[in-house]
């Protein structure tokens, strides 16, 4: 039975070890619990770090762990202390996690921890590999493993590899500064599916794929090595029910149930009836925008005096990464501020911030929820922030109001919350006020619609979205219903090739026998080509037809000395052995001088582009510009030259990178049964990566061996990858 890995930086266990003896925990997370249907009932395993390294443990100890995480279907990747230092706090932290979140002065880049990340996700890569077999689904998480997808994919291409983000994408402007950006985007595409928490993480992903590595991009969908992969947003949500009903506890404790914290803020509720709470609740990051918050509050009580000694910050800010200098920094910062606005602001009954540092039990973080009037989210970049959700959960009255920071990507989806900026302190001053006052009529039916989205997009329902649509993507590849070239079929069209048969081949040139380059000038045909061209003419009874979209004088000086027929301008000109151009289309070219200064305001307005003038066609190449400004050009010139060439036999072709205006008479079909017409084969083959191809593909017998090039859809019969499988395959046709 298939089954699904999960693969995550930390394992979804705490493991407490003393001395000899070890105890494991699961985790109860909001991860695990989303995870806990493609963990458990599909048999899968989680693979991750165990939080113990290398150096604390010894081999009894390391049985122990493995025995007992086993147990929790859960598989431990070796880490040393070195690994962790470098790769974890190093390049995930100090490097990968403020780019991100476009802090790029705090992002340092450093080749030991980069070396070292590489390591890491090779030391993943070779457990998910021991434990994945053909057919299995992996799914990979968050940014320490970024480059665990193509690791894993090049070792085993049959697994269908899903990768989700957890942290913003930054735009490509963010970025493209990065020293190893290529790395990371090819590291990522190893994935079948990519999923983000929002759209905008998803289009500046695709955005950075299209302008760093030149990928075809289609919607939501990439093309590369030979394979398509899809990139969605999967908000990510929490375990509802769990928040739920732990509130609706909380909410019929009797007064010796209580936490003592809970007696502690009843205390400050019941001092009088306009006393309220406003609550704040992170890990301390400074991505989640703390000081700002805290700067805010002591500009609302400035502003509005009126709550000084009625209002009060809960402010729970949970300890993460220590070791990080910018976390030590921050906390300084944080304890500073608090420090200032309570010294300034505290009544001998009344302290203004409730600072809490520390990790507080499940149960406490209800209290904490359930007791505040307003929660104050206000990251300046969050990937999504699951405690604005959570709030809204335990808010089991249906009230309560929630500010939250326009930078989290949960205000994607909670429209209903008041959206603030996080630099505009004004407005959060202002917004605070408008939350403390908001009729409880208002406060419910925001509330309501609120908890309405949240309950139904639950982190179960997140994890099983993404599995679903992992399925379908596998799937994808199927779409192109021609047959992928295998073995066996270069045999057979070996035994033919080498025959005594009578036999033609079609050779588009451009993508087809060479790869494309930035000047169409610079894809001259090469030595290793001619030669492979020769081999090919001197099998027996073998014509080689190289057809074109190249102008006939190009094509000539290129194979002048050359036997083989070439067939130039799509279809318009051919010349045989004797050397000499036979027209085989009249054409009328009067329509280019209309046409010409049409594709040239295009030129001017587009960075990179040209106009490649062709005697019986006009093409506009842009291979070299901005690829999003291009794609939008290409639907107005599509707007502007269909209503000129209306009522005209012209017509406009989409190539690879290129829009051509040509005449529809013309076209490598009907240049095709030229040839045919001439002579009878028992045999034709045909290969072709574009669109003009397709005429071809399509005028073209039936019997004939048609090979699309590249994934593309195609009414040819086969498929190779790319440009570059075409050589290999058409030398293979000679062994
Ligand atoms: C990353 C992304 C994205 C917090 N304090 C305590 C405690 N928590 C729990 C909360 C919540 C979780 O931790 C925090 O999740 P967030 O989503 O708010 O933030 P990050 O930790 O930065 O998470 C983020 C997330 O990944 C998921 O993709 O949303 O954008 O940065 O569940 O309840 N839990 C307990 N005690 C605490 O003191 N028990």
């Amino acid at each position: 039975m298939n089954k699904t890995i999960i693969v995550s930086n930390r394992l979804p266990l705490q493991i407490e070890r003393n001395d000899n003896e070890i105890k494991v925990k699961p985790s109860v997370g909001g991860l695990a619990t989303g995870m806990k249907s493609v963990h458990k009932d599909s048999n899968g395993i989680w693979i991750g770090w165990s939080g113990l390294t290398d150096e604390e443990l010894n081999p009894e100890i390391e049985k122990k762990v493995n025995s007992a995480i086993s147990e929790e279907q859960c598989v431990a990747v070796g880490l040393t202390q070195e690994d962790v230092d470098l790769y974890y706090y190093g390049f995930s932290n100090r490097t990968l996690w403020p780019l991100f979140h476009y802090f790029i002065e705090y992002t340092e880049f450093d080749q030991k921890s980069w070396e070292s990340y590489e390591r890491v996700n090779q030391k993943f890569a070779k457990v998910v590999l021991e434990q994945a077999k053909d057919g299995d689904k992996i799914w990979i998480h968050d940014y320490q493993l970024l480059l665990l997808p193509a690791l894993v994919k090049a070792e085993k291409p049959n697994l269908s590899i899903g990768f989700f983000n957890h942290i913003p994408f930054p735009s490509y402007e963010i970025f493209r500064t990065f020293p190893k950006r290529k790395e990371i985007l090819e590291g990522i595409l190893g994935a079948d599916l990519i999923g983000f928490h929002t759209y905008d993480y998803e289009r500046h992903f695709l955005s950075s794929v299209k302008r760093i590595l030149n990928l075809d991009v289609s919607f939501n969908k990439i093309t590369h090595d030979h394979r398509i992969i899809k990139v969605d947003s999967f908000p990510m949500g929490i375990d509802y029910e769990k928040f739920k009903s732990a509130a609706l506890k909380h909410n019929t404790q009797k007064p010796d149930e209580k936490t003592e914290i809970q007696k502690r803020l009843d205390q400050h509720l019941e001092y009088s009836s306009d006393v309220k709470m406003i609550l704040s609740i992170d890990r301390l990051d400074y991505t989640k925008g703390i000081p700002n918050r805290i700067r805010a509050f002591e500009y609302f009580l400035k502003k509005y005096p009126e709550f000084q000694e009625k209002i009060r910050l809960i402010m729970l800010a949970v300890p993460s990464r220590s070791q990080v200098p910018q976390y030590q920094k921050l906390k300084r910062e944080t304890d500073e501020l608090v420090g200032r606005i309570n010294g300034e602001f505290s009544t001998v009954s009344w302290t203004p911030i409730w600072y809490f540092f520390r990790t507080m039990p499940f149960e406490n973080l209800i209290d904490l929820y359930t007791s505040s009037d307003v929660a104050l989210i206000t990251p300046v970049r969050d990937g999504m922030n699951l405690v604005a959700k959570e709030y809204v959960a335990t808010r089991t009255n249906e009230d309560g109001v929630l500010v939250l920071s326009e930078m989290a990507g949960a205000s994607k989806e909670m429209n209903e919350a008041l959206l603030i900026n996080p630099f505009n302190f004004e407005e959060i001053a202002d917004t605070i006020k408008q939350a403390l006052e908001m009729p409880k009529a208002e406060q419910k039916s925001r509330m309501q619609t609120l908890q309405k989205r949240v309950s139904r997009y639950s982190v179960e329902k997140w994890a099983s979205e993404f599995m679903n649509s992992l399925k379908q993507v596998h799937n994808i590849s199927n779409f192109i219903e021609a047959e992928k070239i295998s073995d066996n079929h270069i045999q057979d069209f070996q035994k033919i090739i080498q025959s005594q048969d009578s036999k033609l081949m079609f050779l588009d040139y451009d993508g087809t026998l060479v790869n494309f380059t930035k000047k169409p000038e610079d894809a001259k045909p090469d030595a290793a080509l001619f030669e492979l061209l020769d081999r090919l003419d001197a099998q027996p009874n073998l014509d080689i037809v190289i057809i074109s979209g190249r102008d006939n004088e190009t094509l000539g000086t290129w194979f002048a000395d050359k036997n083989y027929t070439l067939i130039s301008d799509h279809g318009v000109a051919i010349r045989n052995e004797n050397k000499e151009w036979q027209i085989l289309e009249r054409l009328n070219t009067d329509w280019m001088e209309n046409v010409l200064p049409v594709l040239e305001t295009f030129v001017d307005r587009t960075p990179g582009t040209l106009v490649e003038k062709k005697k019986y066609s006009l093409a506009w190449h842009y291979r070299n510009a901005d690829i999003e400004l291009a794609q939008k050009r290409v639907v107005e010139i599509n707007t502007v030259l269909t209503s000129f060439i209306s009522n005209t036999d012209l017509t406009l072709l989409k190539g690879n990178k290129v829009i051509e205006i040509k005449s529809s008479k013309v076209n490598k079909g009907r240049a095709c049964s030229h040839v045919l017409n001439q002579k009878e084969y028992d045999h034709i083959f045909a290969l072709g990566d574009d669109w003009t191809d397709e005429f071809m593909f399509e005028e073209l017998p039936k019997k004939s061996h048609t090979i699309k090039v590249g994934l593309k859809k195609t009414k040819a019969k086969y498929y190779l990858n790319k440009t570059d499988a075409v050589r290999i395959f058409l030398t293979s046709l000679l062994e």
